[in-house]
C-alpha cells in the first residue's frame, strides 16, 4: 500500500493555504448568535436536568412512535412525554448490584465518577419493552424496561430480572462505544473487559449463539468506535450488513509508528461463523480506510484522520444513503476539523475491490493479485452463493480456504474517498472542538440543502450550510446560527434529530435540551432580514419570516440561500428600506475632553459596519473618519476624547450582501466642561444659604449649550466614583420635591443611584426622561 499521500501535516505555508481557503473574510462567523437566555426566552430550547438538578447524562433514545424521550444517567433512567407541553418525567432508580460499588472502588476506580451504574445503552426491544444496559460499577448489566404501549405513560423495571451486560455495554462510563439493535439481536463495538484491552465487535441476544471478532490486531487495533448502522445492500435481506465506523492504529501506515486512521468495517447479519475455522467468530468482517483530506499543492494533502462522529443521512426514498463524517486532525501543531460526505455506493465499491496484502515483514502493502477463493470473503450467504452446484447456504458451509483467506485479509486495499474528493466543511483555529454532527436535508425554493448541526465541547451548536459554487474549491460555508445550548461550557456528547418533530435532542453531562431546528421569527420583521438570513428553513411569505414549506401554494415565498440577495428578492416587497432606516433615535451626552461610546451591535456579526455623521445645521451625512482618537470597535464607536465639534447625529449602518440598513441613530451632545463646573461651583457657593438659588432640577429647563441637560446624563458625566458629588447633586435635583413631600426624597434618591449604578456608563435607558419629568410635573 502506498503511503506517500498520507502525510498528516504539510509545511506551514501549506497550512496557511488551507486556512486561507476556509476562513475567507467573515465566513466563519455565525450570522446569528443566540445565548442560552435567548433560547429559553423564545421557547426555542427547553432543558431537562433530571429531578435532582444534575443528570450525569450518558444516553438517549428518541421514540418517535410512542412520542417519548428516554434518557440514561447515573443510576437513573427517565421517560419524558414529547406529545404535550408537560414532559411528566418518570424515573427509574437503578443502582449497581449490592457490593459492586465497593468492589469497583477496591479495584482502584473512582467512587464518584466511575463506580455507579451509568446507563449507556437504550434500544427499543419489542412493542412494550426497551433494552437498557449500564456499566454497573465496572460490572455491566442489562435489563428490559417496561414502557407500555403507545399512548400510555408507564415506566418500570423488574430489579430481579437483570442480566450480565458483558460485551453489550462497556465497563468504563466514559469510553466510546457503538451499538445497534436489529431483529432481536444487539451488535456492539466496544472493549469488553475491565482493563479495556479486549476490543471486539460482538453480537448478542436473540436465539443464535453470540459472535465476536477474532482477537488479533489485524482485525481491530486499539479501536475507538463511533457508530454502528444496519445498511442494506439491496432488497435481498440475505445481503444485509452492519457497518461500524471507528478509528484505530493503522498497521499499513509503515514508518509512522502510531498513525491513527478512520475506518468503515462491516459484517453480514446472517454471519454464523465458521465450522472448523473462525468458530463463533465473524467470517465476513472487512474494513477499509475512510479518507478525509484537503488537497494541497504538490500532491501533499492535509489529512483529518481522527473520526469524531458519524451521521447517516437517509433520504426519503431510502435509495441514496450518505454518510457524514466529522473528523479532526491529530496533529498538535494546529487544530482543525472537517466534515466529509461519503456515498454508500463508493463504500461498496471499495469493499468489492482488491484486498490489502502483505507478503512478509520485509514487503510493502499491496493489492492482492492472486486468486480470491469462492465465496469471496465478505460476501453474505444468499441465493447467489446457494446455487445448485455450489451450495453455501450459510457461513458454516464456507470452505476452510475462504475462512483462512478472510482471516488473513480483513483490510481492503483501496480507501474510501469523499464526495468531490474533499471536505464540505473545514474549520481551523476554533476556540472549541467539534464533537457531534446531525444533518437534515431541507427542501428550499432553489433546491435541496443539507443543514448541519454541529455540537462543540463548549455546549454550542452551530447550524451550518455548505454551498457549492461551480468550482468546488470555492465552496462557501455559511454558519447560520450559533446556539448556546447550555448555560456553562460543557461538552456535547449526544445529538439526535427528529425530522418529524423538527427538533434536536442534545445531551451533555448536565442534561438534555430539546431545541427547535428553526425559529424564523428570530431573523427579523422585514423581507430583507429574512432573505439575508439564508436559512433554508425560512422564507418571507409577504408579511413575515416563516417556515418554508415547499408544498405550500402561497405565492409570496422569498428566499435566496445561494446569494442571500435581498435586493433581488425583496424590492417589490414594502421591505421598507425606510422602515429600517427609521430606527429609534437616542440622545447621548458626553462631556468635553472625556471619552464616550456610541453603541451599535449589528444583529449579524457578518455585516460590515459603517458610521456616518450629520453635523448640526447640515443636511449632509459624512462617513466618520477614524483615527487614534475615534476608534471603530465590534460593539460601537469609541471616542477616546470628545470635542465640541463632534456634536452631531451618528448613524450606524450595516452592509451585508449589498443590503444597507441603519441599525442605530445616536445624537451626541457635547457638554462643555467649564459649563458643568460653573454650574456646580455656583451651587456650592450658595451652600449654607437658604436654597434661594434654584435646585438644578427645576433648572433642567435651563439651556446647557442649547439643549436640556437631563439629570441622569449629568450624573453619568460626573461618574459614580465620586458618590459624594452625586449625592450633592441628588439633593439639589430633588430638593423642590423634598420641600413638598418631606418623606419621599431619600427613597427616590437611592432608587435612582442603584438603578444607574447597575447599568453601563453612557447607556441610555428608556426611562431616561422619566425621572426629571416626575420631579417637574408634580
Ligand atoms: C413559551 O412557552 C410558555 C409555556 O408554553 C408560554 O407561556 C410562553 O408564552 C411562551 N413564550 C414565548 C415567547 O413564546
Ligand atoms: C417484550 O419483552 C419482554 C422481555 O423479554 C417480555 O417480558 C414481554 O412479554 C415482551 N412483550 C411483547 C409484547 O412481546
Ligand atoms: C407600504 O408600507 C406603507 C407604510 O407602512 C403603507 O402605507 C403602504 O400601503 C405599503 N405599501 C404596500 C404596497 O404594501
Ligand atoms: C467621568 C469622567 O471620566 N470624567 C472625567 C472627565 O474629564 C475630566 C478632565 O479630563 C476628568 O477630571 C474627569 O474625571
Amino acid at each position: 500500500m502506498t503511503v506517500s499521500r498520507s502525510l498528516t501535516l504539510g509545511p506551514w505555508w501549506l497550512l496557511w493555504n488551507l486556512i486561507g481557503i476556509c476562513t475567507s473574510s467573515k465566513g466563519n462567523v455565525p450570522r446569528l448568535r443566540l445565548s442560552y437566555k435567548d433560547l429559553l426566552a423564545t421557547n426555542r430550547s427547553s432543558l431537562f436536568i433530571g429531578l435532582r438538578g444534575f443528570l450525569d447524562f450518558r444516553s438517549l433514545y428518541v421514540d418517535e412512535y410512542r412520542d417519548r424521550l428516554f434518557i440514561g444517567g447515573k443510576d437513573t433512567l427517565y421517560s419524558l412525554r414529547l406529545d404535550q407541553t408537560n414532559p411528566d418525567a418518570k424515573e427509574i432508580y437503578w443502582p449497581p448490584a449490592p457490593g459492586q460499588r465497593d468492589e469497583c472502588f477496591l479495584n482502584g476506580k473512582d467512587p464518584t465518577t466511575e463506580c455507579a451504574n451509568y446507563i449507556r445503552l437504550l434500544h427499543p426491544y419489542n412493542r412494550t419493552h426497551l433494552l437498557a444496559c449500564g456499566t454497573g460499577a465496572f460490572h455491566p448489566v442489562c435489563a428490559f424496561i417496561y414502557v407500555g404501549h403507545r399512548g400510555e405513560h408507564v415506566f418500570s423495571m423488574d430489579p430481579w430480572n437483570v442480566e450480565n451486560g458483558r460485551g453489550k455495554c462497556p465497563h468504563d462510563p466514559n469510553k466510546l462505544f457503538a451499538s445497534t439493535f436489529i431483529g432481536g439481536e444487539l451488535y456492539t463495538g466496544l472493549t469488553a473487559d475491565f482493563l479495556g484491552r479486549d476490543p471486539v465487535i460482538f453480537r448478542s441476544f436473540g436465539s443464535r449463539s453470540s459472535l465476536r471478532t477474532e482477537t488479533d490486531q489485524r482485525f481491530l487495533n486499539d479501536p475507538k468506535f463511533l457508530a454502528a448502522y444496519l445498511i442494506p445492500d439491496n432488497d435481498d435481506r440475505d445481503n444485509d450488513k452492519v457497518y461500524f465506523f471507528f478509528t484505530e492504529k493503522a498497521a499499513e501506515s509503515e514508518g509512522k509508528n502510531r498513525a491513527i486512521y478512520s475506518r468503515v468495517g462491516r459484517i453480514c447479519v446472517n454471519d454464523a461463523g465458521g465450522q472448523r475455522v473462525l468458530v463463533n467468530k465473524w467470517s465476513t468482517f472487512n474494513k477499509a480506510r475512510l479518507v478525509c483530506s484537503v488537497p494541497g499543492p504538490g500532491g501533499i494533502d492535509t489529512h483529518f484522520d481522527e473520526l469524531e462522529d458519524i451521521f447517516l443521512l437517509r433520504t426519503k426514498d431510502g435509495a441514496n444513503l450518505e454518510v457524514y463524517g466529522l473528523f479532526s486532525t491529530i496533529s498538535n501543531v494546529f487544530q482543525g476539523f472537517a466534515v466529509c460526505v461519503y456515498r454508500m455506493a463508493d463504500i461498496w465499491e471499495v469493499f468489492n475491490g482488491p484486498f490489502a496484502h502483505k507478503e512478509g515483514p520485509e514487503h510493502q502493502w499491496a493489492a492482492y493479485e492472486g486468486k480470491v477463493p469462492y465465496p469471496r470473503p465478505g460476501v453474505c450467504p444468499s441465493k447467489i452463493t446457494n446455487q445448485p452446484r455450489r451450495q453455501y447456504g450459510g457461513t458454516k458451509d464456507y470452505p476452510d480456504e475462504v475462512l483462512h483467506f478472510a482471516r488473513a485479509h480483513p483490510l481492503m486495499y483501496r480507501s474510501v474517498y469523499p464526495l468531490h474528493g474533499q471536505p464540505v466543511l473545514v474549520k481551523t483555529n476554533l476556540p472549541y472542538r467539534l464533537k457531534q454532527i446531525v444533518v437534515d436535508r431541507v427542501e428550499a425554493e432553489d433546491g435541496q440543502y443539507d443543514v448541519m448541526f454541529i455540537g462543540t465541547d463548549t455546549g454550542l451548536v452551530l447550524k451550518v450550510i455548505s454551498l457549492q459554487k461551480g468550482n468546488f474549491i470555492e465552496a462557501e460555508e455559511v454558519t447560520l446560527e450559533e446556539l448556546q445550548i447550555f448555560k456553562a461550557p460543557t461538552p456535547i456528547t449526544a445529538m439526535e434529530i427528529s425530522v418529524k418533530r423538527q427538533m434536536l435532542y442534545i445531551g451533555s453531562r448536565v442534561g438534555v435540551a430539546q431545541v427547535k431546528l428553526h425559529h424564523c421569527e428570530t431573523y427579523g420583521t422585514a423581507c430583507a432580514e429574512c432573505c439575508l438570513a439564508r436559512d433554508p428553513y425560512c422564507a418571507w411569505d409577504g408579511t413575515s419570516c416563516t417556515r418554508y414549506q415547499s408544498t405550500s401554494k402561497r405565492r409570496f415565498r422569498r428566499q435566496d440561500i445561494r446569494n442571500g440577495n435581498p435586493v433581488h428578492q425583496c424590492l417589490d416587497q414594502n421591505l421598507s428600506l425606510d422602515k429600517l432606516d427609521n430606527v429609534e433615535e437616542k440622545i447621548l451626552y458626553g462631556m468635553e475632553q472625556n471619552s464616550t461610546f456610541l453603541e451599535c451591535i449589528p444583529k449579524s456579526p457578518q455585516a460590515m459596519v459603517h458610521w456616518f455623521v450629520q453635523r448640526p445645521y447640515s443636511d449632509r451625512r459624512d462617513e466618520v473618519k477614524t483615527d487614534e482618537r475615534i476608534v471603530k470597535t465590534e460593539q460601537g464607536l469609541l471616542f477616546r476624547k470628545i470635542f465640541r465639534l463632534d456634536t452631531g447625529t451618528y448613524y450606524c449602518k450595516t452592509l451585508e450582501h449589498g443590503f444597507a440598513q441603519t441599525v442605530a441613530k445616536i445624537t451626541l451632545e457635547v457638554v462643555e466642561s467649564e459649563q458643568l463646573d460653573d454650574l456646580f461651583q455656583r451651587e456650592n457657593e450658595d451652600e449654607g444659604g437658604q436654597h434661594h438659588v434654584p435646585c438644578i432640577l427645576p433648572a433642567h429647563q435651563r439651556q446647557v449649550h442649547g439643549q436640556k441637560a437631563w439629570f441622569k446624563d449629568i450624573m453619568q458625566l460626573i461618574g459614580y466614583a465620586n458618590l459624594q458629588r452625586v449625592e450633592e447633586y441628588c439633593e439639589r435635583v430633588w430638593c423642590s420635591d423634598k420641600q413638598r413631600k418631606k418623606n419621599k426624597p431619600a427613597k427616590s434618591k437611592n432608587a435612582l443611584i442603584n438603578e444607574n449604578g447597575k447599568k453601563g456608563k453612557n447607556k441610555l435607558h428608556p426611562e431616561r426622561n422619566r425621572m426629571p419629568r416626575q420631579a417637574t410635573d408634580t
